[in-house]
């Protein structure tokens, strides 16, 4: 089995909403286990600053899947959840990352893992490391932990949740 882990965001209408439909369409995914979920944090826009704060959290998933096809299932949810996708790091109801698949490294003309630009963001180093404190990058082999943006402003416990609350 593969473990893989997911960053989820929104910031767009009834957020909550659309962080607990993609955590259980996720794990409807006959192919999907959610195995933990990180507590819910509220997070001020990175990249694209002129939209409304996020709510983000990270997950944890044991999976069959490869990748790629791991990829598709992700953004069938966001279609399936109605994203507009208008502006690039703009708003979206919902956005699903991988941001590590195992220890792999992986380059292909879609599909980056790990996610290029999780070691700089808060939002996704913050719940990252809740439930997963010893993770270190595959290439690097830095821990998570070790990067300066686990310090920065703009991410604020929103909701401690368990797993049981989204599926
Ligand atoms: N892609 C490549 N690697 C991956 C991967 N590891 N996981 C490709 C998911 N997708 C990956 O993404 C563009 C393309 O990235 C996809 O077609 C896929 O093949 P997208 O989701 O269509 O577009 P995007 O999300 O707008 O762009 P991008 O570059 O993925 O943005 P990010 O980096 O995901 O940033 N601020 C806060 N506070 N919270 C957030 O959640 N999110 C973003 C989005 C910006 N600012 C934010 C947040
Ligand atoms: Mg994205």
């Amino acid at each position: 089995m593969n473990v893989a882990y997911l960053s989820i965001g929104s910031n767009i209408g009834d957020r909550l909403s659309y962080l607990k439909e993609a955590v259980r369409i996720l794990n409807a995914d006959d192919d999907i286990s959610v195995s933990a979920v990180s507590s819910i944090y509220e997070t001020a826009p990175v990249g694209f600053t002129e939209q409304a704060d996020f709510l983000n959290i990270v997950c944890r998933i044991e999976t069959k899947l490869d990748a790629s096809s791991l990829l598709a299932v992700c953004q069938d949810i966001e279609k399936e959840l109605g994203r507009v996708r208008e502006v690039r790091w703009g708003p979206r109801t919902v956005d699903l990352d991988i941001l590590l698949y195992n220890n792999e490294n992986i380059e292909m003309k879609n599909l980056t893992i790990p996610h290029p630009r999780m070691q700089e963001r808060a939002f996704v180093l913050i719940p990252l490391l809740e439930i997963a404190p010893m993770v270190i990058h595959p290439v690097s082999k830095k821990p998570f932990s070790e990067e300066a943006a686990v310090h920065d402003d703009g991410v604020s416990l929103w909701k401690k949740v368990g797993v049981e609350q989204f599926i």
